[in-house]
């Protein structure tokens, strides 16, 4: 690969599954068990409250027991030392990018430890359980904060700082998402659009695996690291 100056990477579930994580589709997901539509929308959200808030304080009670992989330490090693623009968009909610040290990283679907307050849109950091404890510390509404992630139908944190690094990227690289969610899974066409290089480092070939100019197929602690090492090496 020559001539690379901006990277964008954008990870997925995959990359934290394993940390131990689960990821969200197929087999042993987060999701068997639970209808996406009774979890992770609004309206979800109105009509059952409390399994909402326990979903998602049991994934962030889970955060205490997982460790960054491989994976994310070459990324963060990345990110210290590419002299270029560079910026790791992740999807995950998860904080193993942060806990590896990485800096130039945006979380688009919102965060397991923060919240969000329903009446003024303030958002805070969160630890521990949110059922039971859910009055607003800025505003004082009662019972109105909720987990800060992006449920379908929403729109997902900064795209305008994503768009503006997708069309000056030399270089997409895609790790671990399924490409079954947008906007992220039409990153690759944006890129592309503007001109960039694009690979794919998973598991298995996304829904979008046809886009990229190239895929890697095998797991993010292997794939990962490689990659930065040939991107360092270059
Ligand atoms: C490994 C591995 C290993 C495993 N190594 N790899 C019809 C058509 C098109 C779009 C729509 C439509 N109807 C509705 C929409 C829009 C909708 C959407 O995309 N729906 C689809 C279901 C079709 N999107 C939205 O509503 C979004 N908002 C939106 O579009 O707003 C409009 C707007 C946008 C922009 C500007 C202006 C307006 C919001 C989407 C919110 C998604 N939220 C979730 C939940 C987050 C909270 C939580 O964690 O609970 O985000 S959904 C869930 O999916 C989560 C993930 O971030 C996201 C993506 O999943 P991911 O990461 O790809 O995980 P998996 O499990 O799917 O895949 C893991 C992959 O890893 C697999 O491929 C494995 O093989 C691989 N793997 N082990 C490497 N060791």
């Amino acid at each position: 690969m020559s001539a690379i100056q901006n990277i964008v990477i954008l990870t997925g579930a995959g990359i934290s599954a394993e940390s131990g994580l689960a990821t969200f589709r197929g087999p042993g997901g987060l999701w068997e068990g639970h209808r996406v539509e009774d979890i992770c929308t609004p309206e979800a959200l109105a009509r059952d409250r409390p399994l909402v808030l326990e979903f998602y304080d049991a994934r962030r009670a889970a955060l205490t027991t997982v460790e960054p992989n491989p994976a994310h330490h070459a990324l963060a090693r990345l990110d210290a030392e590419w002299p270029g623009e560079l910026l790791i968009v992740t999807q995950n909610v998860d904080d193993l990018h942060e806990r590896a040290g990485a800096k130039r990283m945006l979380h688009m679907h919102g965060e397991l430890q923060s919240a969000l307050c329903e009446a003024c849109e303030v958002r805070l950091p969160w630890a521990g359980p949110m059922i039971g404890h859910a009055d607003c510390p800025s505003c004082g509404a009662k019972g109105a904060l909720r987990p800060d992630i992006v449920f379908f139908g929403e729109i997902p944190y900064q795209m305008d700082v994503i768009d503006r690094a997708l069309a000056r990227a030399d270089l997409f690289v895609s790790i671990g998402t399924s490409g079954a969610v947008y906007p992220a899974a039409g990153f690759v066409q944006t890129a592309r659009h503007y001109g960039a290089q694009t690979l794919e480092l998973n598991l298995e070939p996304s829904a979008g695996s046809f886009h990229f100019d190239e895929s890697r197929i095998g797991p993010a602690s292997r794939l990962v690291p490689e990659w930065v090492a040939e991107l360092n090496g270059s």
